[in-house]
């Protein structure tokens, strides 16, 4: 422990004061057979030797001012924490003691009045040494504990610091990453309070804003080769290229030899205050392709006039721990026994001048600056003390402090409310609640001419500013750690364009996702979609995916090339049927066409006419009257075809069957003439010989009259159908998903099947009467013609149905006119073909035929 009292007349207050010196506890096995003592530390640390002497420079600076505590002198104590909570809290008794051995019994000795504990170091030794000043209520003021736990004047009531809040760096942490668009990061944090809650809170802000955190790991306390080993294997394995790490150079050190050996560079580094400008990282050989471009956040730097002399103007003699320093500055000791094992004895004239390390930089004054303010505040709320009037005092009924044996709550109601201006750097310092406002400065790391890192200043956070200017950044400043020096990116997956969207990887977090392209029919529209939307009925995806596009409209149009054929096809078979009438009607007064009732003839041709030109209406696009007539006009048209077709085959079916009873009546005729020829005595009764009339057992009117009634009725069911159910033209979106489909809704099903039935019923008649005649002789073989023409017309319509429930879209229009073209010319050609034939080539084969066949009798 470094002492100093000055034998002065003045009054004398102690000011304690607690620096991590040594980095650790010498390691000692668990062994009880001797009685165990408070462990050695090893591990000098150059930096917070600097702390530790800075306070005695600041010090030395108050006690040689005239204006500030003009009555008092200030002695310290100094302990060293060693980095371990034990030898802090070990400290923290011996000094509240004033005696060697920590006896919890504070003030047992006699000396001058002790006024504050100016330290701890990290914030879980502040945690564990305020707990025990807080039950005395004993001021500590911290220069470097910056847990956001010990903001917490419930638990810990006197403490007091000059770093800002941790929390106002993990936000400022995150919203550096928020500002450069990281949202996959990995995290180390020390296994002490610093880390862990540094790390919590990082993680809770930039969770929110939808980062996420693809490692984070511990640095623990004890260097373990495994777990140093791990964390740079999950650096290695993560394709996070940003890291953060909240954790002090002390703990983070191990962690840099195990990089350096897997050489992984091209990550940027996030640090936080404790080792952005640590020469314990920056001065590192060869890390310049490791942790250049590192970006870390430093409290406030200032420069310390007298410092670097005071420094340099350490005596060897005075303590334990400048003995030390000695010894390993010069390699040198002072400690007899060493010198007799051999080792170098130091003279105490060694140029420390010239020492050029991190302990004699003062380059980087920042957490040292913290040091200089705590002892100033101290001071500050020690000569506000002295200075108090008695009678307008703060204590009870005016009462004042007395600076000789004042209590520790008295003076910490001064460090509560105390402003004071810092000598040399001006900068104004009050406590708020214990805590001084969150100001930071952004630094990045580049190298300089010499390959060393410097530290660039590229801007700054400032936590008491408006939220849109806390964080200021010149991002052009900012030199990268990376092969092409931009700003790198990190994000687990690449965002999602339009046309797809984020499907989750199950188990990953969300920032990891799938870009999955949206079916047919749904879009996204913007980047990063959660969902696909369903594109509305008349519309549809187009080829990206990202925009609803109306459908394209589909019916079989007149102008294109099938809807063209199909025309003429149609027109022909009108014109063909034309022509065949006017043939007929030239022809009318022979014996051929005067056969069967040419009038039938010629209805058979108007409906074949009929059907032809319905087909025609079956193309374009759908219209209320289109849809109408198409149908109206084809069920019509099918129904006269037909039914003059039945009638003209009813009269040939019952003279096939008169000519079938006449030929037996005539054959029992010749019989019984020949049996009386035979014998001629015996009168023998002739049947009499059938006679042309007799064999004509339908006339003309009931073929007509078949015909007209079976027209009629089907023509009073379209109108029934037209008026009750018409139908009428569709939008077809569901058939196709890229097309709208135009076509006619047949209006009900019902009626539409039942005029096709009746269509078809009409049909098998005609076939089943003219099958019965098909091998009647005369009329020209009509019979038989018909019984063919009907056949085609079956097996056209047959066809059609596997045909038209196989097509989609316009050909089913195109199908269904094919059918109607080819039952229509197969009936046309059937049944008028070889009539023409004879009417035209073969004339003198059109003369009356025998209507029976002739028996020669007797009489005649
Ligand atoms: N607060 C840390 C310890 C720490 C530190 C440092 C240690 C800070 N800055 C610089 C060594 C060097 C900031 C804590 O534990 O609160």
């Amino acid at each position: 422990n470094l002492r100093g009292y000055k034998e002065v007349l003045k009054t004398t207050v102690v000011v304690g004061g607690m620096f991590p010196v040594h980095q650790r506890l010498v390691s000692t096995d668990a062994n009880t057979t001797i009685p165990p003592e408070s462990s050695d530390c090893e591990g000098f640390n150059f930096r917070t030797f600097r702390w530790a002497q800075t306070m005695l420079f600041a010090l030395n600076e108050i006690n040689n001012r005239t204006d500030l505590l003009p009555r008092t002198e200030l002695g310290y104590v100094i302990y060293d924490s060693c980095f371990t909570i034990s030898k802090a809290v070990e400290g923290t008794l011996t000094f509240l003691t004033g005696q060697d051995e920590a006896v919890p019994n504070y003030r047992c000795g006699d000396g001058p009045p002790l006024s504050a504990l100016v330290g701890a170091g990290g914030s879980d030794l502040s945690i564990a040494t305020a707990r025990i000043l807080g039950l005395y209520y004993f001021p500590q003021m911290s220069y470097c504990s910056s847990c956001s736990v010990l903001e917490s004047r419930f638990q810990y009531p006197t403490f007091l610091r000059t770093i800002p809040n941790d929390e106002n760096q993990s936000v400022a942490m995150a919203k550096l990453v928020l500002h450069f668009g990281w949202t996959w990061v990995g995290t180390i944090a020390a296994e002490d309070d610093y880390g862990k809650y540094g790390i919590k809170r990082f993680k809770e802000v930039v969770e929110e804003a939808g980062v996420c955190i693809s490692f984070s790991e511990t640095l623990p306390k004890v260097s373990n080769p495994e777990a140093m080993q791990r964390i740079a294997q999950a650096v290695l394995d993560s394709t996070a290229k940003i890291i953060v790490v909240f954790s002090s150079d002390v703990d983070l050190s191990p962690l840099l030899e195990e990089l350096l050996l897997h050489n992984i560079t091209n990550r940027t580094w996030i640090a936080s205050e404790a080792w952005v400008t640590s020469a314990a990282i920056s001065r590192h050989p060869d890390i310049l392709p490791v942790l250049g471009g590192t970006i870390g956040f430093a409290v406030k730097r200032a420069e310390i006039p007298g410092l670097k002399e005071h420094l340099l103007a350490v005596n060897p003699y005075n303590d334990t721990l400048t003995e030390e320093f000695w010894g390993i500055v010069f390699n040198c000791t002072m400690n007899y026994t060493q010198v007799l094992r051999g080792m170098k004895r130091c003279t105490g004239e060694e140029m420390i001048d010239r020492l050029n390390n991190t302990y004699s930089d003062v380059s980087q004054l920042r957490i040292t600056y913290n040091v200089y303010k705590a002892v100033y505040a101290v001071a500050y709320a020690l000569h506000n003390l002295e200075e108090c009037v008695v009678g307008s005092g703060p204590f009870e009924n005016g009462t004042c402090a007395d600076i000789n044996k004042f209590e520790p709550w008295q003076l910490m109601y001064y460090l509560k409310n105390l402003r004071f201006t810092v000598p040399h750097t001006r900068e104004e310092i009050f406590f708020n609640n214990g805590d001084v406002e969150g100001f930071y400065e952004i630094l990045n790391w580049q190298s300089d001419s010499d390959g060393e890192i410097t530290y660039t200043h590229i801007g700054y956070y400032n936590s008491s500013a408006p939220a849109a200017d806390m964080l200021t950044i010149s991002n052009d400043s900012i030199i990268w750690n990376n092969d092409v020096l931009e700003t790198p990116r990190s994000v687990c997956s690449e965002r999602c364009q339009p046309g797809t969207r984020m499907g989750i990887r199950q188990g990953e977090p969300v920032c990891c996702f799938d870009c999955i392209p949206c079916a047919d029919g749904e879009i996204s529209n913007t980047t990063d979609a959660r969902g696909c939307i369903q594109c509305d009925g008349d519309n549809w995806s187009n080829a990206n995916h990202d925009e609803c596009v109306p459908k394209t409209i589909e019916f079989l149009d007149f102008s294109e090339p099938l809807g063209i054929t199909l025309i003429a096809i149609a027109a022909f078979g009108a014109l063909a049927a034309i022509v065949v009438a006017i043939i007929f009607l030239m022809h009318l007064n022979t014996p051929l066409v005067k056969a069967n009732d040419p009038l039938l003839s010629f209805t058979l041709l108007l409906g074949l006419v009929i059907t032809f030109l319905s087909s025609i209406v079956f193309l374009g696009e759908p219209r209320m009257w289109s849809c109408m007539t198409s149908q109206v006009a084809l069920a019509v048209g099918f129904a006269l075809t037909l039914s003059s077709l039945m009638g003209k085959s009813a009269l040939l079916m019952l003279r096939a069957r008169a000519v079938k009873a006449v030929k037996s009546a005539t054959r029992a005729a010749k019989a019984a003439a020949a049996a009386a020829e035979q014998s001629p005595d015996t009168a023998v009764i002739a049947p009499a010989i059938p006679q042309k009339n007799d064999v004509d057992p339908i006339h003309p009117r009931h073929q007509r009259a078949i015909m007209i009634v079976c027209t009629l009725i089907q023509a009073v069911a379209c109108t029934v159908w037209l008026i009750l159910m018409p139908p009428h033209p569709v939008k077809n979106t569901a058939a196709q998903n890229i097309k709208i489909i135009l076509e006619c809704d047949t209006g009900n099903i019902i009626f539409i099947c039942s005029i096709f039935a009746y269509d078809i019923l009409l049909a098998l008649l005609a076939f089943a009467f003219a099958f019965v005649a098909r091998k009647l002789e005369d009329h020209f073989n009509e019979g038989k013609s018909v019984t063919f023409g009907m056949l085609v017309f079956f097996i056209v319509w047959i066809s059609f149905v596997p045909a038209y429930l196989s097509t989609r879209g316009k050909f089913m229009v195109a199908v269904q006119i094919f059918a109607i073209l080819a039952s229509s010319f197969g009936l046309l050609a059937c049944v008028f073909i070889p009539k023409c034939y004879v009417l035209l080539v073969k004339p003198e084969r059109n003369k009356e035929e025998m209507m029976i066949p002739r028996v020669k009798s007797r009489d005649a």
